[in-house]
């Protein structure tokens, strides 16, 4: 099976994502990983940390020739801001007055810091729950989504994403579409559907930031070319609406997630929310796609449509009330350099990340040890379906 695991510090030497489980033969382009990466780090309303990164994947293991070996991908992001932090966040010795500069005891209220200062045993110093709990890790996320995505593309999947809205600026009502995501450009600063509205939404943000404040707001995601019949309803963990949802929601900062038109059909009645049947050229489509491409936990070959909500940053230089954990008296939330909006960049996190949940669900039904395998498993599949399977599934050519 599929599995990710992420390591690394926010300003510690490097991140890194141990990728085990794809198959040997797959062509990669690290051209296309620091591509992603890049999409990721651009955005209006980043903080001072993105004019210091630039984000590149290295490759340790797994990888000869631009092929994977079947064995575990292993693949670091370098941190460039660690030089500056080296004498906070070595990790064998720190020094004590650059460690003490950047201690932090006041929690920020919606981080990790005082959740994790209890669990973790960390009251003298929160630095050590931030840093891994930091956002900057989706980078790594990010760069073994991309290599799902490639190996989806083989398969005709494509996933694009963009904001819906922006705090209380308001850009689409309802599910977004494949179309409607293919509007965004990734250049814009903020990667909407809406490049002309922009300046506004940009001027929007200078103002929240020159108030000391911070916006969160709502994405769409979409997959396109999703084959039928990955997840299951035969048991409760390997729904693929279920999965989804989790691997949404464990992105920093989201706090709801809803498939298709989730939201909007629990108010109505159940003809309005279903999807009619109809035959399609060649195979069977749907007139419609509320269920936003899943019905019983699995894909029916529909797009895979999603909103993800996030919350604001929680990181404010106008702070909340907290109390310094040393003491116990009320002092204002920490403060340290942070972002104004992340929301631009959420949208390729989580294209990255449904990516892997997709190429996991994918490898499951498909599997294979090389990627010859998995392409015979595909095309029997594909062939067992003709005249009746989906029509958009039936027509790709791979
Ligand atoms: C983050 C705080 C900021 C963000 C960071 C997430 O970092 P710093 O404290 O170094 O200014 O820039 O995000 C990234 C570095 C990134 O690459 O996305 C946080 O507290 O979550």
């Amino acid at each position: 099976m599929l599995s990710l695991l992420t390591a690394g510090e926010s300003h510690g030497p490097e991140l890194c994502a141990v990728l085990s489980g794809l198959p040997a033969g797959l062509r990669l382009s690290q051209e296309a990983i620091n591509q992603e990466l890049a999409r990721r780090q651009h955005g209006f309303g980043r903080g001072g940390r993105q004019k210091i990164e630039k984000d590149r994947v290295e490759v340790r293991a797994g990888l000869r020739n631009g092929e994977t070996l079947g064995s575990p991908l292993v693949l670091a992001i370098p941190n460039r801001d660690f030089e500056n932090w080296a004498k906070v966040m070595d990790p064998w010795a720190v020094d004590a007055a650059s460690a003490a500069r950047r201690r932090l005891t006041a929690p920020r209220p919606g981080h990790a810091d005082l959740a994790g200062a209890w669990k973790f045993h960390q009251r003298k110093d929160l630095r050590n729950i931030l840093e891994r709990a930091s956002a900057r890790e989706t980078a790594a996320r990010v760069a073994a989504g991309a290599v799902c995505k490639q190996f989806l593309g083989v398969f005709g999947v494509e996933i694009r994403s963009g904001v819906l809205a922006l705090g209380e600026k308001i850009l689409h009502h309802g599910p977004p579409s494949f179309e409607l995501l293919s509007r965004v450009q990734d250049n814009s600063p903020l990667r909407t559907p809406f490049p002309e509205k922009e300046p506004e939404l940009v001027a929007y943000v200078e103002a929240v930031k020159h108030q000391g404040d911070t916006l969160g707001g709502i994405l769409g995601v979409v997959a396109h070319g999703v084959p039928p019949g990955l997840g299951s309803y035969t048991q409760w963990d390997e729904r693929l609406d279920g999965q989804l949802a989790q691997a949404v929601m464990a992105v920093q900062a989201v706090k709801a997630v809803a498939l298709g038109a989730g939201l909007e059909v629990a108010l109505g009645p159940g003809s309005q929310a279903h999807d009619p049947i109809v035959p399609g050229a060649p195979g069977l489509r749907r007139s419609s796609n509320h269920a936003g491409g899943l019905e019983g936990g699995v894909t029916n070959g529909e797009d895979i449509v999603l909103r993800a909500y996030m919350k604001p940053i929680a990181t404010l230089r106008k702070p909340l009330p907290s109390v310094d954990l040393a003491t116990l008296t009320p002092q204002p939330a920490a403060y340290e350099r942070a972002d104004v909006t992340a929301v631009p960049a959420l949208g390729v996190i989580l294209e990255n990340v449904v990516a892997f949940v997709l190429a996991r669900a994918f490898l499951a039904k498909f599997s294979g040890d090389h990627m010859d395998d998995v392409r015979d498993a595909f095309l029997a599949y594909r062939r067992r379906l003709a005249g009746w399977g989906p029509e958009a599934f039936l027509r790709f050519s791979c």
